[in-house]
Formats: C-alpha cells, structure tokens, sequence
C-alpha cells in the first residue's frame, strides 16, 4: 500500500485519480490517495495563498506560511517523500517514477503563480527527502498536471496495479538491449485497412525475423524521433545487423564529444 497526498488550491485537478488503472488501485487499497485543498488553512477571509515576489518580477508567489501550516497538519510526525512540481526542477524519468514507486508514501505540493516560496522546501529538505521535478521543457499553469502524469506513471508501477504483468516489464526492466531504444510500430486486424497492409513479415509466423524487423524499425524510430538517445546507444549493444543499418542511415553512435 502507498499514500498519497496532494495539497493544491484546485484539487478538482485530480478526478481523472478515480478512474480507470489508478482508481482501480485506490478500490483494492493498493493506493490512498488523499486530496487537500490548500486555502483550507488559510486564516484570513479572503483565503489568501499568494503575494508579490520580493525583488520585483511579475506574477504572485505562493505565501510560506499556508504552506508550513498545510504541510505540518498532512504529515504529522510522519516522513514522506516530498514532491514539489516546478518547470525549474529535475526531471522526471522512468528511473525516477521507478524510485517513487518504492516509497511508502509521497507528498505532492502543488504550486500555481510564479512558484512557492523557496524557504518552504529549505524548511522541510531539513526533515523530509524533498525533490523539485520538472516533467519537461514546457511551462504549465501549475503543477497539477504534472502531478497527475506523475501518479499515473508511478502507479501503473506498483505491484498489482497494470493487468498485464508483462506490460511493465518492458520498459521498467527494458531487457537489456531495448534499453534507450523507442519502441517501433504496432498492428492488429484487419490485415488490410482502407488499402493499407500490416507487414508481411508480422504475419510469417516467423519469430526470429519478427524480432528482427522489430528491432529495425525501433532503431529506425529512435534515429528519426530522438537523434540524441541513437547517438547515446553503447556500441556493445549493437549486432553486425544494427550496424549495417545504421551505416545505411549514415548514423554514427558512441560517446558523446566532451565539452570545451
Ligand atoms: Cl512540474 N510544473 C509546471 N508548472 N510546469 C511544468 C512542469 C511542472 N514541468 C514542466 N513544465
């Protein structure tokens, strides 16, 4: 069982956590989520999270003090991981959604505006693991969506959670050599659609050259879709097969130059 706790001032953000994988798991108890609106420990009457940056700049940061009295009351004499989603922290990866996926219990502290006052992760980075993560390079509005792409791809994680037992396997073990590859094309019936064919070779019954074509086309894709993963795949990882492709893309793999 893990907990989950989300502070934010809109957790309406988070109704997509009752269905499908995720709500599946919170009705087993494979997951307590818990959701906390952050103005519930505001004291004044217009509920104020917010005010203007010290320095100057534009936009409103969020005020330590709710943040500290909300944060406080969720963990009590508790020690979860802290989460604090922000365009400016590191970034969220399988490795990363792996390592959550092994705590007992997060919490998420959702920012909207320019961001939370820095001193409240200072404040607790001294009592609880605290991490600022990104989910790429793009602004949102907020960090509710970030968090709910985050849940998603730590819950599918947990034990129990996915149907298909093997389905996590593939990427979270990624055997071996389809490490730091994309995966290729996918096809189901008909065999024939608006004129289009499923590759012959899918339906050959022939699983050695079906291993085969996959591979080539996940190196294909990898080339065309994410130029910097190719150029980083360990050449001991590549068969006479990959490099025979590879030369006929004109595509050279190895250590990246080093800088200066
Ligand atoms: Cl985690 N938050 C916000 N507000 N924007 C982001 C992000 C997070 N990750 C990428 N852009």
């Amino acid at each position: 069982m893990m907990r989950l706790d989300i502070v934010s001032i809109f957790p309406e953000y988070f109704t997509p956590l009752d269905v499908s994988l995720i709500g599946k798991a919170r009705e087993r108890g494979t997951l307590d989520v818990r959701l906390h609106q952050l103005r519930d420990w505001t004291r004044d009457v217009h509920k104020t999270v917010d005010d203007t940056p010290y320095g100057g700049g534009p936009g409103m940061v969020m005020k330590p003090e709710v943040w500290g009295e909300a944060i406080d009351d969720v963990i009590g004499d508790g020690t979860p991981r802290m989460i604090v989603p922000t365009p400016s922290g590191r970034p969220f990866t399988q490795e990363l959604a792996q390592e959550l996926a092994r705590e007992p219990w997060l919490l998420f502290c959702c920012g909207r505006y320019e961001g939370i006052d820095s001193r409240v992760m200072t404040e607790y980075g001294s009592r609880l693991r605290v991490d600022e993560v990104s989910i790429g390079d793009y602004v949102l509005a907020g960090g509710e969506v970030a968090v709910l792409v985050m849940v998603e791809a730590i819950g599918r994680l947990l034990p129990g959670v996915l149907g298909n037992a093997c389905s996590a396997v593939d990427d979270s073990f990624a055997p071996g050599a389809m490490r730091n590859l994309l995966e290729g094309p996918v096809y189901t019936k008909p065999p024939v659609w608006r004129g289009h064919e499923v590759p012959a070779v899918l339906l050959s019954g022939h699983h050695g050259k079906v291993a085969r074509w996959r591979r080539d086309q996940a190196l294909r894709r990898t080339i065309a879709n994410r130029p910097e993963l190719a150029a980083g795949l360990d050449p001991a990882t590549l068969d006479k097969h990959d490099r025979a492709l590879l030369g006929e893309l004109s595509f050279r793999v190895g250590p990246e130059d080093v800088a200066n």
